[in-house]
């Protein structure tokens, strides 16, 4: 089944891949799973827009399908839970980038594990970034890329965030795709992944004080 999701992802048949998805969740299917293989999809959906052998609009439409089977997953990842807040996190991907997906799959996971969550959507000048840590005192500021020009950004927004005198106050974590630990470096960053999973463990292992 997994590898008809993953098919049906590349092959950009919305239909199938929401009843799969749907299925799936339903029979107690780990949800993160269920992401991941959909994730796989979109990497080789990725490949065949490099290669020229998508455009754009299968592009976009293979976004509108994930988007919409994080709808249906959301419910499976954030169980409502009574519990203590574990911390104040900060998301954005910034100026010139419209990618948010993995910034949703995050913030979702977080949410789940009782982070409050502040994301200032896509396309985000730095300026929004200072202005809402200045007003939540987060504990972590997430900058989610995929495309590589925006690594520029979030080094503008790093250092404006240390001239504030900010940058002391929190941890800034990065992912997306097309990050890897020399893009960490270069931002400045204290934490890179591209797994969402990797991001909540940190989160969570920080905010215990370990
Ligand atoms: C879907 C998609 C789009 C959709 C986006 C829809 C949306 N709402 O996000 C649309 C059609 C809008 C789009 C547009 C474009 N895209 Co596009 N897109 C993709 C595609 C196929 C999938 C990306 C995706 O969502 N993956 C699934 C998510 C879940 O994965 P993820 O983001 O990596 O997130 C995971 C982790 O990284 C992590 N994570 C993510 N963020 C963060 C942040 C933190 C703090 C942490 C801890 C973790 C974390 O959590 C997630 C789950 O584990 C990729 C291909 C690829 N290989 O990635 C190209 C890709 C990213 N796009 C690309 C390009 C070039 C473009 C365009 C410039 C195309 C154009 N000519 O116009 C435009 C960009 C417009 C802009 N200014 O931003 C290139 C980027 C190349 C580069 N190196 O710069 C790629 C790599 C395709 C390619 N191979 O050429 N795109």
């Amino acid at each position: 089944m997994y590898e008809e999701l993953v098919n049906g992802i590349v092959d950009l048949k919305k239909d199938l891949v929401l009843k799969i998805v749907t299925d799936l969740s339903k029979k107690g299917d780990d949800p993160l799973k269920i992401l991941e293989e959909c994730r796989n999809g979109m990497t080789i959906v990725g490949d065949r827009f490099q290669k020229g052998d998508y455009y754009l609009a299968e592009l976009l439409l293979s976004g509108e399908i994930f988007k919409q089977a994080m709808i249906i997953l959301e419910p499976f990842l954030s169980k409502e839970r009574e519990q203590e807040k574990a911390g104040t996190v900060v998301l954005a991907t910034l100026k010139g980038d419209i990618h948010d997906l993995g910034k949703n799959i995050l913030g979702y996971l977080l949410k789940a594990q009782g982070f409050e969550i502040h994301d200032l959507g896509v396309d985000v000048l730095p300026e929004l970034v200072i202005q809402k840590v200045k007003e939540v005192k987060p504990d972590f500021v997430g900058f989610s890329a995929l495309i590589t020009p925006v690594f520029e950004k979030m080094k503008e927004a790093e250092e404006m965030l240390k001239n504030e005198d900010l940058r002391d106050g929190f941890k800034l974590m990065i992912g997306g795709g097309v990050t890897n630990d020399d893009t960490r470096e270069y931002v400045g960053a204290d934490f890179q992944t591209i797994d969402a999973m990797a991001g909540v463990a940190y989160c969570m292992k920080i905010a215990k004080g370990e």
